[in-house]
């Protein structure tokens, strides 16, 4: 059956859907006719995607979905972490993050990060929480422009290049959010 997935993100839908190809069936808030900003007003990834996922299960009563992603940096003691959509502020510039953490990284030596997200699947009434991790590290340079956030500065393990230098396919190799993706696709087909 048809998944709504929650996110105002139009990139965590494409990188989603390069993943899920035609093995489950999602369609986006706009395509199910709802528009609002979802809040994620919590301090952990869990609890955000837990909020984000039962606000639109509460107004469509639909199995849905939702993720929150953050960028967890050693150095910085975890941070951004669940502030990484607006580190530098409240206009969630993408620009204005990465600059303010090679800024706070700057003379560090530790540049050991991980990308963590956290999917909410609301199925049948019931929550169900997957979690996908990828390490790497933060590079001095920002390099390359695809991708969107801290792709530009990231580099994962096993990989010579940032993921703003990857396609999504390659991305897709490495990432966090098609770990969480895989997960949460195997739990549905083992529903049926
Ligand atoms: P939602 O509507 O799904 O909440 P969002 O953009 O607000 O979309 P988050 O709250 O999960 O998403 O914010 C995570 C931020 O972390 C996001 O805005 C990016 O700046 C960054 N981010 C998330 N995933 C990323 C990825 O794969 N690569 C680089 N940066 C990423
Ligand atoms: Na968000």
């Amino acid at each position: 059956s048809t998944l709504i997935f929650a996110t105002n993100n139009q990139h965590k839908v494409d990188e989603i859907k390069t993943v899920i190809g035609n093995k489950l069936h999602i369609i986006t808030m706009k395509e199910a006719g709802i528009e609002i900003d979802i809040p994620e007003p919590h301090d952990t990834l869990e609890a955000n995607a837990t909020e984000k996922s039962s606000t639109i299960h509460r107004l469509t009563k639909r199995n849905c979905f939702s993720e929150d992603t953050g960028l967890e940096v050693e150095a910085l003691n975890g941070e951004p972490g669940v502030k990484s959509a607006r580190y530098a502020g409240d206009g969630r510039n993408f620009q204005a993050n990465i600059d303010k953490l090679l800024f706070k990284l700057e003379g560090k030596n530790n540049r050991k990060a991980r990308f963590r997200t956290v999917i909410s699947l609301i199925w049948n009434k019931m929550e169900y929480l997957f979690e996908g991790v990828c390490d790497g590290s933060i590079i001095e340079d920002q390099k390359g422009n695809q991708g969107f956030g801290y792709d530009p500065v990231f580099i994962p393990d096993g990989a010579e290049k940032t993921f703003g230098e990857m396609s999504r396919e390659e991305k897709n190799k490495y990432s966090h959010r098609r770990k969480a993706t895989d997960k949460l696709i195997t739990f549905l087909q083992n529903q049926q």
